[in-house]
């Protein structure tokens, strides 16, 4: 292969997948962070954002070209830092600069020491005639200019060309462009900027693309507009698309792109084992928290490794829950570093998950009678509560106050026992044990 130079002396060793993390890049264009007093990411966090992400396994950055503003050039710098910082242990990690197809964006991608170039031009009828106005053969004698003028004095650095809106470009404006550059790049990308495009037709778009381009690798960049980011991403990886950019929690433009954590999720429920090599997974709740607390919000309910999605209310499901976990949990989230379930006292509460609460996690001694009392009192006083009340702590007074409840008397040293196996004959299967409920109110 031509173009294995800019990889060689990182001991770099191509793996099935590459995240092309944009979270700093991409992910900075989401409106949410257009609040600055709420949601500005100052250069401290986004130290700590690369410093998680390379722990995390991710090899690629993709950051805004330094020339955008200084501060983004101070920040360019602070990053690299971080990443000098963290060769040794984990290894080389790429920063790419997301360059206009301009000698400007070029010149300090290169004077801050980006290690690649990401570039990116509009082709679609709709963006060439509304956003900068080119047309084809413009845009392809352009870009190939300023290509060779950066391949001869810049051999190192890593390439990529990207036609925005590939997905509305006519499949001929494409390849009549991607003809052209493709000698001159080590990546093609086929972004879907406004989520356009149908899981069915991924893998035929990407057939084409490999047979036209067999030496050169593809990158996919999918918008969540219609919510089919994450099945398009997860259908490009199957066809054989060896990178794909993300963001953490999925923020983007508009309703953002395709989330790390929820696609390495997915390949591993569907067993695509060997695209997970080096990547840290149960570090995947741990960033996706992280990450919302930038944002100053709880990690969203639809991300799939989160809290939520192992928190149950109903009182059905939490009786259930409690004799077996997998009733209403269909994927292990464990490995992800969702290691515990919760279910949330509440007014959907049952007599169980009271009973199980008072007796296992607080050891008082009552029987189940009492504990449907306890329980029909409580879902009348829950109904009345303010956002600053506990109900965990309504249901103790309730319990000890009106129900004068006391606590066995139990030797240190079954304490966990207790708490981890509450019926033997119903769960004594590890993985019930992995998920023994704590009641937690968030
Ligand atoms: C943008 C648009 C982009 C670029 C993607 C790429 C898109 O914000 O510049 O460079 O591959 O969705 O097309 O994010
Ligand atoms: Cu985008």
């Amino acid at each position: 292969m031509t173009h294995s130079t800019p990889f060689q002396f990182k001991n770099y060793q191509p793996r099935p997948l590459e995240i092309i993390d944009t979270t700093l890049r991409e992910g900075s264009q989401s409106s949410l962070l257009h609040d600055h007093q709420k949601y500005f990411f100052n250069q401290d966090d986004k130290v700590e954002i690369v410093r998680a992400l390379i722990i995390y396994g991710v090899k690629f950055i993709e950051l805004f070209a330094p020339n955008v503003s200084p501060q983004e050039k101070a920040d360019f710098a602070a990053i690299k830092a971080v990443r000098d910082e963290l060769i040794v242990q984990k290894g080389y990690t790429f920063l790419l600069a997301h360059v206009r197809c301009h000698p400007d964006d070029v010149a300090a991608a290169v004077e801050a020491g980006a290690d690649g170039l990401n570039f990116y031009i509009g082709l679609s009828d709709i963006a060439r005639a509304h956003s900068h106005g080119k047309d084809l053969t413009t845009i392809i004698r352009n870009a190939r200019a300023l290509l060779e003028e950066i391949r001869a004095n810049y051999p190192h650095l890593i390439l990529r060309f990207s036609g925005e809106d590939a997905f509305r470009t006519a499949e001929a404006d494409l390849f009549r462009v991607y003809d052209e550059i493709a000698p001159l790049v080590v990546r093609l990308g086929t972004p879907d900027t406004v989520g356009v495009a149908m899981p069915a037709s991924i893998a035929q778009r990407i057939q084409l693309l490999r047979q036209r381009y067999p030496t050169i690798d593809l990158e996919g960049h999918f918008h969540d507009d219609r919510g089919f980011s994450l099945i398009n991403a997860l259908e490009s990886v199957k066809s054989g698309m060896r990178y794909i950019n993300t963001t953490l929690l999925g923020i983007g433009d508009r309703s953002g792109i395709t989330s790390v954590t929820a696609l390495l999720y997915n390949l591993y429920i569907d067993k695509a084992y060997d695209h997970l090599e080096g990547y840290h997974l149960r570090a995947s709740y741990p960033i996706n928290v992280m990450f919302a607390s930038k944002l100053k919000k709880l990690v969203p309910s639809k991300e799939p490794v989160s809290l939520t999605n192992r928190t149950h209310t109903a009182g059905v499901h939490q009786k259930a829950v409690l004799n077996s976990a997998t009733t209403y949990e269909a994927f292990p989230l464990d490995q992800f570093g969702v290691s515990e379930s919760e279910v949330l006292l509440g007014p959907l509460s049952g007599w169980n998950v009271i009973h199980y609460f008072l007796k296992e996690i607080k050891y008082y001694n009552l029987d189940e009678s009492i504990a449907k009392q306890i329980a029909a009192v409580f879902k009348e006083r829950v109904y009345n509560l303010g956002p600053q009340d506990s109900p965990t702590k309504i249901l103790i007074e309730i319990a000890e106050s009106e129900f004068g409840l006391s606590h066995m008397s139990v030797p240190e040293r079954f304490k966990d026992n207790i708490l981890q196996v509450m019926d033997d004959s119903k769960n004594n299967d590890q993985a019930h044990r992995e998920t023994a409920v704590g009641l937690k109110r968030k």
